[in-house]
């Protein structure tokens, strides 16, 4: 059977995922494309994908069985409950929404509907390395976490689009996200300290350095920094009671010259976590096909939300700003189930 996709926003990441359902992964095929930029729709169209006007009409096609959000986050919302209101399943790309407000009225649409519908993309829970950093964790064989030092470097970010709010509403979510399931937490509070701002970033409020608190009194001190120019680098160390866990350096080959010793770094997010990706939708494509959904949650997205308002009161405020999630519906599972997925 295949699983016919409409994709909606076909922007940097939305080309990137269609190259990878036409390409790379079987069992799908891209029926519809739209995006408020047409010509762009258009030109990212695979052949034989229609070209919907509106979002609402690509959603409500009846030969679109599952949906695609590549758009920008404030456009998620929307797209999100009218795919939950045809009862498609919906891969959305991260941030789930931009508002806590708006999680709670897709996370309310979702539990009324009464299945999961939607997955988050935070590809970072698809990853071998940090599946494999995370599989350490839980044998419970170094004790407990206590730290988690993650470390998020963006060699540049586009000018003009990507705003002084973004390190922390858009970039920091994967963060607050990967930290929640390594260590099978919660964060209650969050503090951010702005550092000397980069001069490569003009007017960017870049790098910010973020501490979450989790609910274990674990801590997590965050580097977001976009603009360190010499690629895209992702680190990750985990402190536990009796020894430390870690990503390894992505595997690369080793060069030797009259500059030294050397492995190349990947240039963005789409050759650090292309196999992530990939992964991601692999799983996507069983869960939907099945009219379901699999891995980050709605409920995950939201938890994401209120880290990054969380962090943007922290941001303004120098305080800790303390985080309150509401009680959560048994759709999304329970901590012990959370530390499963
Ligand atoms: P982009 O600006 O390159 O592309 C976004 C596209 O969405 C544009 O073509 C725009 O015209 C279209 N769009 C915006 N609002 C729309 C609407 N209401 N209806 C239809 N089309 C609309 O941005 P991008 O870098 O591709 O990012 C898109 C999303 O993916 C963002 O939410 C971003 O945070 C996320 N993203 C995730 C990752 C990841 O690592 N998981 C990486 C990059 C981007
Ligand atoms: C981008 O939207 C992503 O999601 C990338 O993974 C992240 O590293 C980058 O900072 C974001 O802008």
């Amino acid at each position: 059977m295949t699983l016919q996709v409409g994709v909606i926003g076909t922007g940097m990441i939305g080309q990137d995922h269609t190259r990878r359902l036409t390409k790379v992964l079987s069992g799908v095929e891209i029926v519809g494309v739209t995006d408020i930029d047409h010509a762009r729709a258009a030109a990212a169209a695979p052949e034989g994908a229609e070209v919907f006007t509106t979002p609402s009409a690509l959603i409500s096609s009846e030969k679109v069985q599952a949906v695609v959000i590549c758009s920008w986050g404030p456009a998620h919302e929307e797209q999100l409950l009218a795919a939950i209101a045809a009862g498609k399943p919906v891969f959305c790309e991260k941030p789930l929404v931009t508002s806590e407000a708006a999680a709670l009225r897709v996370m309310e649409a979702e539990v009324a509907f009464g299945r999961r519908l939607v997955q988050v993309g935070f590809m970072r829970r698809f990853d071998a390395d940090y599946r494999r950093l995370k599989a350490v964790i839980d044998t419970g064989k170094l004790g407990a976490p206590l730290m988690f030092h993650s470390v998020h470097r963006n060699a540049s970010v586009p000018e003009g689009l990507y705003t002084s709010e973004m390190p922390l509403n858009d970039t920091l979510v994967h963060d607050a996200d990967i930290s929640r399931w390594l260590l099978s937490d919660e964060v209650t509070g969050v503090e951010v300290r702005v550092p000397r701002r980069s001069s490569r970033g003009g007017e960017l409020r870049d790098p910010v350095f973020v501490l979450l608190h989790m609910a274990s009194g674990a801590l997590v001190d965050v580097e977001i920094s976009v603009n360190i120019s010499y690629g895209y680098d992702i680190r990750g160390e985990v402190s536990c009671e009796a020894g430390v866990a870690a990503l390894p350096n992505r595997p690369a080959t080793v060069i030797s010259d009259s500059n030294g010793i050397r492995q190349a770094i990947p240039e963005d997010w789409r050759e650090r976590f292309v196999e992530a990706y990939d992964q991601e939708f692999r799983e996507w494509i069983a869960a939907a096909s099945r009219g379901s959904a699999t891995g980050p949650s709605t409920w995950d997205g939201y938890a994401a939300t209120l880290v990054a308002d969380a962090a943007l009161r922290a941001a303004t405020s120098g305080d800790l700003e303390p985080i309150s999630l509401v009680a959560k519906p048994d759709l999304y599972g329970s901590r012990t189930a959370l530390a499963a997925e």
